[in-house]
């Protein structure tokens, strides 16, 4: 039986990629940090009794910032294959928590790869490293692909900067299977709530069932190229089958602005939304509602935008060229975006109907 570590297993990525492990016939290992409060959410399907003779699901408290804890564990488990998808992920919130991004995302990963070494198990164990089209930033070069230059934007890509140089110098210095996968955004109903798509997603739910009065945004002219996570985990595993090791861009080859993603998400309620004005003055009125059961006045203001939510130096436009994946490791996303848009408000509007909440917070993010 192969056996999978995933660090940050109960993230969106980690949940399904062990889903997708335990499938497969893995014996799946996963570290998660201890919360104050239970977090396991997105894995609480897929736990098994630790107790039972055959378990092939396990988690081990672990952090990115600590080495002894990483050894210890890489050494338990013996792994074939480390997935490390751990990491403080929110752009935006790496400008507030710029050294523990460095830490955590950047010598976190360092931290794995000297681990394996220390362990001495270059030969046995190969590692996928969470890279991320963030590093594309200030655009040099569309579509981006594996050879396009890199000029990131934040302190979550300049942190990921440094993860991918570490993965591609351990391969090359100690031979070991250490690959990138560079992977667009993605989603699903998985999807941490402060990201922009799943914030739209249930501010549009909220807002159709009457929970919430307006959604307030950033950036809506940003461009995205937005894929199903689903998708995009089959990818890491097929990035870690191959004979030799290298780095792979994973991406649908389609950018959609964030203003358009609004829409579509309305849209799947039967609400169609007008934009006017420009900038941090912008908004969108309702100018039909097709749906009964959410009746929402015309001319209604559901969308505005708050500047506190702009970045302070901002990706304007990705778009990746998934040519190397389609050749080299057969793998063709499932999902197109409009499916995607539907999956993951039909899971916000059971959420809310589920859940009878009554009053929502806004999201910071
Ligand atoms: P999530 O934010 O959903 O999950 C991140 C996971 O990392 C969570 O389990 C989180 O735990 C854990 N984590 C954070 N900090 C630490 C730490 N110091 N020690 C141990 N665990 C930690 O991210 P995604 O699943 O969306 O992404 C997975 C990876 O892929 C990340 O590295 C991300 O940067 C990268 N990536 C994501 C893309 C996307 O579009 N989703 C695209 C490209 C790259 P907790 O729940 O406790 O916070
Ligand atoms: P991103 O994702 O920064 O691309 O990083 P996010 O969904 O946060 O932002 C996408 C774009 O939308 C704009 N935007 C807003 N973003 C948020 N979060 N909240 C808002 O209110 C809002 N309004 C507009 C942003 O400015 C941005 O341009 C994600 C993460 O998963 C990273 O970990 C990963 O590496 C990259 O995707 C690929």
């Amino acid at each position: 039986m192969k056996v999978a570590l995933i660090t940050g297993v109960n993230g969106q990525d980690g949940a399904y990629l062990a889903e997708l492990l335990l499938e497969k016939g893995y014996m799946v290992h996963g570290v998660k940090r201890r919360a104050s409060l239970i977090n396991t959410e997105r894995i609480d399907h897929l736990y098994q009794d630790p107790h039972s003779p055959d378990v092939r699901f396990k988690l081990h408290y672990g952090d990115m910032t600590d080495s002894t804890n990483l050894i210890r564990i890489i050494q338990e488990t013996q792994p074939d294959e480390i997935y490390n998808l751990a990491a403080m992920s929110h752009v935006k919130v790496s400008f507030d928590t710029p050294e523990y991004t460095a830490n955590a995302d950047g010598i976190g990963t360092l931290r794995l790869l000297e681990a394996i070494r220390i362990l001495k198990l270059e030969n046995k164990t190969r590692i996928y490293q969470a890279s991320t089209s963030e590093l594309y930033g200030l655009v040099q070069e569309v579509p981006q692909r594996e050879t396009t230059p890199f000029y990131p934007r934040s302190p979550y890509a300049v942190a990921k900067l440094y993860g991918y140089w570490i993965t591609v110098n351990y391969r090359e210095a100690y031979g070991m299977y250490a690959c990138n996968g560079i992977l667009f955004n993605h989603e699903s109903p998985l999807r941490g709530e402060t990201f922009v798509t799943r914030k739209i997603t249930r501010g549009a739910a909220a807002i159709a069932l009457g929970l919430q009065d307006k959604l307030y945004l950033g950036n809506l002219d940003a461009r995205r190229d937005w894929g199903h996570a689903k998708d995009y985990v089959e990818a890491m595993w097929r990035i870690l089958q191959q004979d030799v090791a290298e780095d792979y861009v994973i991406a649908t080859g389609i950018t959609t602005p964030v203003r358009d993603f609004v829409r579509m998400a309305f849209d799947e309620l039967g609400i169609e939304l007008e934009f006017t004005g420009k900038g941090a003055e912008e908004v969108a009125v309702v100018t039909a509602c097709r749906n009964k059961e959410f009746i929402l006045p015309i001319g209604k203001e559901v969308v505005a935008v708050d500047a506190a939510y702009f970045r302070p130096t901002e990706v304007e436009l990705l778009i990746g060229d998934p040519t190397k994946a389609k050749t080299k490791l057969g793998w063709e996303p499932k999902y197109d975006l409009a499916e995607l848009v539907r999956e993951m408000m039909l899971s916000d509007v059971e959420l809310f109907r589920k859940r009878n909440v009554t009053q929502l917070e806004h999201l910071i993010g």
